[in-house]
């Protein structure tokens, strides 16, 4: 009963909050800003946890408040903590879940120069899994509005759909995949960014490979790739897999995360840039003898995810990734396994460093 009395009071004061913020009726958006989690895939067992950072990409458009309401099934994934991030926004008036849908509320009272914008860290979601099944996290509603001369205006939201399968992990080591007859085989062709051939130190680089299609995606998590020969130089990978528990063969979006690399998506054979189009025009079929192989080696997967707060690789390469690399490339260290190893060389060094530069860099300058 106090509950709901708390909760009437907060919608009133919401209410009323709405009210002095839009004097005016909107009529149309007046910017894009683009919205996506962190990581975006990921493979979980039973009762393994997961950390999330929701995420928004504003270019140059200002930030002063977000509303967000995200559906998660939470009968798969439990959600144990929704926090806004204080560091951007100073009020806090949501962050919750409640029923499946996670709210977050904040806003930045600084002035219109000061206040948030380009890729704002909006809040963090952590969740426990806990039954078998994908789970989409879609948006039910929000609310984003900057400043303006006049009024507060709204932004129009694209989402990017994240998608956690609980599952138990596949451990793919075969590279030479055996068809079912029914499931389609996916091939490709890789490369990882700045690896040269006879880098010997990224023979153990396996990709986490997540197919979608229509409303259907699988997660492969550890899909052994290897040496597939060279091209000008640089080291090329082959991987394949047989896409069990997917049904689709067509319009296939396929992404691949490595070990220390951010994932990307590959829509389009031959791909040699970011691809900016939803879905995706891949083919599989099950036949492992005439599906296609498909050269995703023009677009190399780009390195410096190494860390994240719970010092595991986390989606996302910013300042953590940097500060943790710099340090290693300083101590010029020789040696297998070496996290801060970028390029695959066994040497710490300073072109280590440059590539999760360039993969910092690329991350800025991509909406999606
Ligand atoms: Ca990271
Ligand atoms: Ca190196």
């Amino acid at each position: 009963m106090q509950v709901s009395r708390v909760w009437l009071m907060i919608n009133l004061v919401w209410g009323l909050g709405w009210i002095l913020t839009f004097p005016g009726q909107i009529e149309a958006y007046l910017g894009k800003v683009e919205g996506y989690m962190s990581p975006s895939t990921e493979v979980l067992n039973v009762g393994e946890k997961l950390s999330t950072k929701v995420m928004l990409n504003t270019g140059s458009s200002k930030l002063s408040v977000v509303y967000l309401n995200l559906q998660i099934d939470t009968s798969r994934l439990k959600v144990t903590s929704v926090i806004v991030n204080r560091n951007v926004f100073s009020g806090v008036y949501m962050e919750k879940e409640s029923g499946g849908v996670v709210s977050i509320y904040g806003t930045s009272s600084k002035p219109t120069g000061e206040l948030p914008s380009g890729v704002v860290e909006v809040g963090t979601i952590e969740m426990e899994a806990l039954e078998k099944g994908n789970v989409m996290v879609g948006l039910k509603n929000y609310e984003i509005t900057g400043p303006s001369n006049s009024n507060d205006y709204s932004y129009q939201l694209a989402w990017q759909v994240p998608t956690y399968v609980v599952d138990s992990r596949v451990m793919v080591t075969p590279t030479e995949v055996v068809g079912n007859g029914t499931n389609g085989i996916l091939k490709f062709r890789m490369a990882y960014s700045g690896v040269m051939e006879g880098s010997s130190c990224s023979n153990d680089w396996p990709v986490n490979v997540t197919v979608m299609s229509g409303g259907q995606s699988k997660i492969y998590d550890k899909v052994s790739v290897v040496e597939d020969g060279g091209e000008n130089g640089k080291k090329i990978f082959k991987g394949e897999v047989l896409l069990d528990g997917f049904t689709p063969k067509q319009e296939i979006a396929v992404f691949l995360k490595g070990p220390k690399h951010i994932q990307v998506k590959y829509g389009r054979n031959g791909q040699s840039d970011f691809y900016n189009e939803p879905g995706g025009s891949l083919s599989v079929e099950s036949n492992s003898a005439t599906t296609p192989i498909y050269d995703l080696t023009g677009y190399p997967l780009m390195a410096g995810d190494v860390v994240g707060r719970s010092s595991q690789q986390d989606g996302v390469v910013d300042g953590l990734d940097f500060s943790y690399v710099k340090t290693e490339v300083n101590k010029r260290t020789e040696g297998n396994g070496l996290l801060a190893d970028m390029n695959g060389n066994c040497k710490l060094e300073s072109q280590d460093l440059t590539l999760l530069m360039l993969a910092m860099k690329d991350k800025q300058e991509q909406l999606y």
